[in-house]
């Protein structure tokens, strides 16, 4: 077991309850000093799992906080070592102050994500497990969550692990033939092996496909709105937000920074970027505004082109409207006067009133259309993770190379080099192997007593 580490799990805010957890060597004996239990039994002599009641005194025997504390003996925890968990009220204040009587009795203050690496190292969870943690942790939606959570569970793994099962088995054949030339195994044939390798690359396709979807379930989608002043981008932000986070008047120029805010639609987070209307200006302000608009218009994968359906089309709103991805006929409260030309008809058109609500559920009803749809993948399938959907790339792009090679009848051993690799990248996934380096990266991200 390690040293000792102790660390505020709930951070440093305050709240109904806090939790103060430890995990290592003498964690229990740890606790053991500073907690008493009404009952008078010591947490050494108390089952793993259990809630025990008592209070935490200081070193002069005064009380600080009565709390809750359970403990859990290794390898049956989180981390896999001995740990012990005090969940006491959530003041800062008295939650320091146990810290501190923790410190004084051997423990050291914990490591963002050192609880779950050790997790980790100990083999509770494989990588794409732990990183689904602090993904969970993160997650802004429910769906997010659903997937991280499954994750956590092992669904990316059980799908990978069943390629590199494969892999290895032909990879070990193969090795078996060479290494005993007198033994009276099965000759190896490596065009036997291509139904397999197709299936094992159908599975990492299909999983890599997802990431796509993934990136959005995670980080949401950047949607701009643009257009020229005054037609109503900023109420538009308004109404699709349902409050009031832009400012709107009567004065072209109003908006001069770009604003941003997240909506929801069904599950999915919008990064709304309400931006300066796109006009020629003198104002120093309103130009450096512009320019803001174009960076956000490059930067968003979704971009909604704001026209004011009660006036005539100018060219400027055919040259921004060229460049959406969806065009809201705003303020059609009012007598529409715009007409759409035939090389805008391409481009999906909704009618809005920013003002009067309507049309507003048309448009991101259309907005999620644009989206990537990748049907009915189960929760947890759905890839998120850059690292991730890069080592599933590398294993994909190095089994189509093995396939190729076998297809083409060069030698097995050319072949079985690609396999490798793909077993390789496939280690590096679930972290069976991985640098050092790496690991430290990944944990890196996560909070402090996670
Ligand atoms: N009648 C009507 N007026 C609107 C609508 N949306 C915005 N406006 C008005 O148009 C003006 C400019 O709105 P604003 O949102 O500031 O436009 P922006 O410059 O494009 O951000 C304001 O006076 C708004 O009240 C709408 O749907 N209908
Ligand atoms: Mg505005």
């Amino acid at each position: 077991m390690s040293e000792l580490i102790a660390a505020i799990a709930t951070g440093a805010v305050r709240s109904a309850i806090g939790i103060i957890r430890l995990s290592g060597e003498g964690a229990i004996d740890c606790v053991d000093r500073v907690f008493r239990a009404r009952s008078g039994r010591r947490m050494a002599c108390t089952g793993s799992n259990k809630l025990v009641y008592g209070g935490v005194y200081d070193k002069k025997g005064e009380l600080l906080d009565t709390c809750m504390c359970t403990v859990s003996h290794a390898p049956h925890s989180y981390t896999g070592e001995d740990t012990a968990e005090l969940q006491c009220h959530g003041s800062i204040a008295a939650l320091g102050a146990i810290l501190t009587e923790l410190f004084e009795n051997g423990a050291r203050q914990a490591l963002p994500g050192e609880f779950t690496k050790r997790a980790f190292l100990n083999g509770k969870l494989d990588l794409v497990g732990a990183e689904a943690v602090i993904d969970l942790i993160d997650a802004e939606t429910v769906a997010a969550a659903k997937n991280a959570s499954a994750q956590i569970e092992g669904a990316v793994t059980r799908k990978t692990d069943a390629v590199y099962g494969e892999l290895l088995d032909i990879i070990a054949h193969f090795h078996a033939v060479v290494d005993w030339p007198d033994e009276d195994i099965e000759d190896f044939e490596a065009k036997n092996y291509l139904k397999t390798l197709a299936t094992a690359e159908n599975t990492l396709k299909t999983l890599l496909d997802t990431f796509d979807r993934g990136k959005i379930i995670r980080d949401g989608v950047r949607t701009a709105i643009v257009g020229r002043p005054n037609v109503g981008k900023s109420s538009l932000m308004n109404a699709l937000l349902g409050f009031d986070r832009a400012i709107v008047t009567g004065t072209p120029g109003t908006t001069r920074d770009t604003v941003e805010d997240i909506c929801l639609i069904g599950d999915t987070k919008l990064r709304l970027v309400d931006t300066a209307g796109l006009r020629e200006t003198e104002d120093e302000a309103e130009r450096l505004g512009v320019f803001r608009s174009y960076k956000a218009m490059e930067s968003a994968r979704i971009v909604v082109a704001v026209l004011d359906a009660s006036r005539a089309l100018t060219p400027e709103d055919v040259e921004i409207a060229r460049k959406a991805s969806i065009i809201a006929l705003n303020k059609s409260d009012l007598p529409v006067k715009i007409e759409l030309p035939p090389e805008l008809s391409a481009i999906p058109s909704v009618s809005v009133s920013a003002r009067t609500g309507e049309g507003i559920d048309g448009l991101t009803r259309a907005v999620g259309e644009l989206l990537p749809s990748i049907g009915d993948v189960p929760a947890g399938e759905i890839l998120t993770n850059a690292r991730q959907a890069g080592e599933v790339s590398a294993a994909l792009e190095s089994l189509r190379s093995a396939k190729a090679a076998i297809e083409a009848g060069v030698t097995p051993d050319a072949a079985l080099t690609e396999l490798e690799d793909a077993l390789n990248a496939l280690g590096r996934l679930t972290g069976r192997t991985l640098s050092a380096d790496v690991t430290d990266r990944i944990f890196q991200r996560f909070c402090v007593g996670k």
